[in-house]
């Protein structure tokens, strides 16, 4: 297909003040961004989770194939259904298929395989990473960079929900095959990337005392 090109109408430039405070309080913000398990079970307006996804539908991705699926549920026996399919596969990894380096890694979160957050918060949005297309033939067209895509896709939708004010758990229940059958996409096409729990944090909810690391130990300068 030929390209075909448009202006860029969207780009704003700021003064180089403007600039500074606004890439300062953007990163002030972001930092104040808590990952919670302890959730409020006061309802979220499903309008407001589509603004987020929005948002998230607009990361980059690979050949502009955006290749994710978001499954927003609300829907209380759909949220026990997996719940119940989780803690089966988190019992089994706590007690046996996690190694001991894995365990001591987590320790200083103290989590285990008991997720009764999946059925207090308001919302699971299971993301999918849709690995192929399918054509009207039947056939398959192959997806690509689909796992950087939906990780560009889920760290915008984290983001968007931070700025609106929820809370937000990236959960990996493992192994997750459990999520097609449960909301049923086709296992073909698509494999589930991970679990976003969102809400409003319990009143008396309380995080990890854990710290990020400095600039410098992430970042090198050329
Ligand atoms: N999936 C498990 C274990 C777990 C693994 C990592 I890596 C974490 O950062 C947190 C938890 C669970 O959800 O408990």
């Amino acid at each position: 297909m030929a390209p075909r090109f448009v202006p860029l109408s969207g780009y704003r430039e700021y003064p180089a003040g403007e600039m500074a405070a606004r890439a300062r309080d953007f990163a002030r913000e972001m930092g104040r961004r808590r990952t919670v398990r302890d959730f409020d079970a006061r309802p979220v307006p499903r309008a407001l989770i589509e603004d987020c996804l929005r948002a998230a539908g607009t990361a980059p991705s690979g050949a502009n194939q955006q290749p994710w699926h978001f499954i927003a549920v609300s829907e209380p026996a759909v949220k026990s259904r997996i719940r119940a399919a989780a803690e089966a596969e988190e019992r089994e990894f706590y007690a046996h298929r996690a190694p001991p380096e894995w365990l001591e890694a987590l320790a200083p979160l103290g989590t285990d395989a008991d997720k009764p957050f999946l059925e207090i918060a308001p919302w699971l949005i299971a993301v999918f990473i849709r690995r192929f297309e399918r054509l009207p033939d039947g056939g398959k067209r192959k997806h690509y960079y689909t796992d950087e895509s939906v990780g560009l896709a889920t760290g915008l939708l984290v983001a968007a929900l931070h700025h609106a004010g929820l809370v937000a758990l990236t959960h990996t229940p493992s192994p997750m095959k459990f999520l097609n059958e449960i909301l049923g996409r086709p296992k073909d096409l698509e494999r589930p990337f991970l679990l976003l729990v969102t809400g409003y944090p319990a009143a008396d909810a309380r995080v990890p005392d854990i710290a990020r690391k400095p600039l410098a130990d992430y970042v090198t300068f050329l």
